[in-house]
């Protein structure tokens, strides 16, 4: 891209907006951890044992396998779930599949075995589900996604999936950088940090954004690769990236953990984030507030980690015989940079 493009372009970058593309409605959840207990046996996922002994106690027993903890985003969606099903006053099972899935797999029959009332989860990938969500069909529990969705066909294998538009959230990144370079010509360079291969955020963040941009002859992804959701990945690719590539002027990252790896890589190569190149993000967890205040970060599209309570009011509703629906989205909305800066100091995640 000519410099003279980048220049204007920056201006425009420069009244930063924050675009909080919120995926979960309601947030609120306080307090810390739940109770837990072990949910599968795999040899290398985390798992939670008993505390107090409140199996036995009649409770609503709720079985959670949780992706992992790979970035700011996850440690807060798991806290939201610990304290919304302490607060709902469930025995929660909490399994780690530390970002695999046999790990998932192995946790979902554990929680068949164990007979708990209501299994829920996080797929990490969306394909390969069908044959254990039927062997919980045919125990008689209700399953319920949360955050990623899967591709099974067979949509009577899950009652409801709760989270946010992922392909939504891609496109209003993509909308923002059409506009910022409306009108201009030159080449601009973008490089791409997906999220975990096969993951339903993934896949459609990279396909809202492609959509937008479309149209744009002159917006190019140049390189895309996954950096699996972390900061070391995000780092590590991106100096890949720089390495191969004399003139990046945007980076898309998938979420705000690769965005703060790769501004390391691309500090650590003397140019400035922000300025240099123009950075995207996703997620707007605390550390990517801070990063976009200080103007590293131009623009970053929300998604509220907190879906706690609304797990553990759908949980309810099942377990009561009501109707749900199949697909609950949570709800968006746009902020200007001032409002960011109002949100920093509240930022609870
Ligand atoms: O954006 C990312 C996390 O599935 C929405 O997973 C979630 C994504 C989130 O690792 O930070």
């Amino acid at each position: 891209m000519k410099k003279s493009v980048r220049k204007g372009a920056f201006l425009l970058v420069a009244a930063m907006m924050l675009v909080l593309a919120a995926c979960g409605g309601n947030g609120g959840n306080n307090g810390n951890g739940g109770n837990a207990s072990a949910g599968g046996n795999e040899p290398t996922a985390k798992t939670e044992e008993a505390s107090g002994g409140e199996a036995a106690s009649g409770k609503v027993k709720l079985g959670f396998s949780q992706v992992g903890a790979e970035s700011g985003w996850r440690s807060a969606n798991t806290d939201s779930i610990k304290s919304s099903a302490e607060e709902a006053g469930f025995d929660l099972k909490f399994s780690d599949a530390q970002q695999k899935q046999e790990n998932q797999i192995k946790a979902i029959r554990s929680f068949i075995q164990q007979k708990v009332d209501v299994i829920a989860f996080s797929p990490v990938v969306e394909s390969g589900w069908d044959t254990v969500l039927k062997e919980a069909k045919d125990a008689g529990i209700p399953v319920i996604l949360t955050d990623r969705a899967v591709d099974s066909q067979d949509t009577s294998l899950y009652k409801t999936f709760i989270g946010s538009d992922f392909v939504e959230e891609g496109r209003r990144a993509g909308n923002w950088l059409v506009e910022q370079f409306k009108g201009k010509d030159g080449d601009v360079n973008i490089v791409e940090l997906q999220g975990t291969t096969g993951s339903a955020p993934a896949i459609d963040r990279k396909a809202g954004f492609e959509e937008a941009i479309k149209g744009q002859a002159n917006l190019k992804i140049i390189a895309s690769q996954t950096g699996d959701f972390t900061r070391a990945k995000g780092k590590e690719v991106m100096q890949a990236f720089l390495k191969a590539n004399k003139d990046i002027d945007v980076l898309y990252a998938h979420n705000d953990d690769m965005a703060l790896g790769a501004i390391q890589a691309i500090e650590a190569a003397g140019l400035k984030p922000g300025q240099d190149i123009i950075i995207i993000s996703i997620d707007g967890v605390k550390d990517g507030f801070v990063a976009a205040s200080e103007g590293k970060i131009n623009f970053i599209v929300e998604c509220n980690p907190l879906l706690g309570p609304q797990l553990m009011q759908a949980v309810n509703d099942v377990l009561a015989g009501k109707e749900i629906p199949q697909r609950i989205v949570t709800e968006e909305g746009v902020f200007t940079s001032e409002d960011a800066k109002k949100e920093l100091p509240n930022r609870k995640y």
